[in-house]
C-alpha cells in the first residue's frame, strides 16, 4: 500500500449552514484560511462550492475567481470546482466555475453522471445535461472527477468515454449515505471499486457519521478520501468540527494508522492524471 492517500476536503458545499455550525467558511478570506490550515493537516485538493456573503449557495463565477484567488495567495492545495451547484440550479448557473480560465482556472471539476433522489429532493443530471458539463469540462482543459451516488453512475462513465466527451481511465468519487442514494455500506464501497473501469483511480465521501470509519476503509483498499463540513460537521459524536482542518487532521491520522503516506498537491496531480 505504498500509494499516497489523496485527501480532499469538502469545504463548502451548498447544504450545511450556518444555524448547523458556526465554522462553516463563507467569505473567500474563511476559505482561503481553513484551505491553507487543510493542506497543513493533510489535504492535497479542496472541492470548492462558493457562498453570496449571506451564506447562500451559488455558483457565481466572480465568487469562485474571490476563492480561487485568495486560495492561491495562501496554499499550493489543488481546487476542483463543483458543476453539482445545490438542487435546482440550472446548467448555466451550475458551471460557473467552468468560466475561469488562465491563472484562474481550476484544476479539477467534478461531473455527477446520473440523476438521483437527495434527501427529500431530486438532484437532477438527465444524459443531455450530464454530456453539456462534461463538454464544458474538456474545452476548459479539465479532467472531471466523476461523482457517483450510485452504481450506475459509474457505469455512465463508460458512456462517456465512448462517446468522447469524457476519457478512461479516470477518477471517480463514490458518495455514499446521501438519504435516498447508495448505502453508506463496506459491501457497496467494495461493489463501487469492482465496477469501475481498468486502471481508474477512485475516493470515498462518506455521508454524516460514516464520514471518518469510510477514511479507514479506503485506506485499506489503497484508495483515497474526501472529508469536510459539505457532507459532515461532526468530529466526534455531538463535537463540531472547528473548520475543515479539524475533519481533515482526523482523516490523515486514521490513514497514516492504517501505513498511508498522505499525497501533496503535486503527487496527486500525478497520481489523478491532471493537466
Ligand atoms: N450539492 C449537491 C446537490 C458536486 O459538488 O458536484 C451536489 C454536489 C455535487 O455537491
Ligand atoms: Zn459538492
Amino acid at each position: 500500500m505504498n500509494t499516497p492517500m489523496v485527501i480532499t476536503a469538502a469545504m463548502v458545499g451548498a447544504e450545511t449552514t450556518r444555524e448547523q455550525t458556526p465554522y462553516l467558511p463563507i467569505s473567500a478570506e474563511e476559505i482561503a484560511e481553513d484551505a491553507a490550515k487543510c493542506r497543513e493537516a493533510g489535504a492535497a485538493m479542496v472541492h470548492l462550492h462558493v457562498r453570496t456573503p449571506d451564506g447562500k449557495p451559488s455558483q457565481d463565477t466572480e465568487l469562485f475567481r474571490a476563492a480561487i484567488r485568495a486560495i492561491r495567495k495562501r496554499t499550493d492545495v489543488l481546487i476542483q470546482v463543483s458543476t453539482g451547484g445545490a438542487v435546482g440550479m440550472d446548467v448555466d448557473e451550475r458551471c460557473g466555475g467552468l468560466r475561469l480560465t488562465g491563472e484562474d482556472r481550476p484544476d479539477m471539476a467534478t461531473l455527477t453522471t446520473g440523476t438521483v433522489n437527495f434527501g427529500d429532493e431530486v438532484f437532477w443530471n438527465p444524459r443531455p445535461l450530464v454530456r453539456d458539463i462534461a463538454r464544458r469540462i474538456k474545452a476548459l482543459g479539465l479532467r472531471p472527477e466523476f461523482e457517483c451516488f450510485d452504481v450506475g453512475m459509474v457505469d455512465e462513465a463508460r458512456a462517456l468515454a465512448k462517446e468522447g466527451v469524457a476519457e478512461l481511465p479516470g477518477h471517480f468519487d463514490f458518495v455514499l449515505g446521501v438519504p435516498g442514494a447508495l448505502t453508506a455500506r463496506e459491501d457497496a464501497l467494495d461493489f463501487m471499486i469492482k465496477s469501475l473501469p481498468e486502471g481508474s483511480t477512485w475516493t470515498v465521501a462518506g455521508v454524516g457519521r460514516h464520514q471518518l470509519p469510510f477514511v479507514e476503509l479506503a485506506a485499506v483498499r489503497g484508495g483515497n478520501a474526501r472529508v469536510g463540513l459539505e457532507d459532515n460537521i461532526y468530529v466526534s459524536k455531538g463535537v463540531l468540527a472547528k473548520g475543515n482542518w479539524e475533519l481533515v487532521a482526523e482523516a490523515a491520522k486514521r490513514a497514516k494508522e492504517k501505513g498511508r503516506t498522505l499525497a501533496t498537491p503535486q503527487e496527486a496531480r500525478k497520481l489523478l492524471r491532471l493537466t
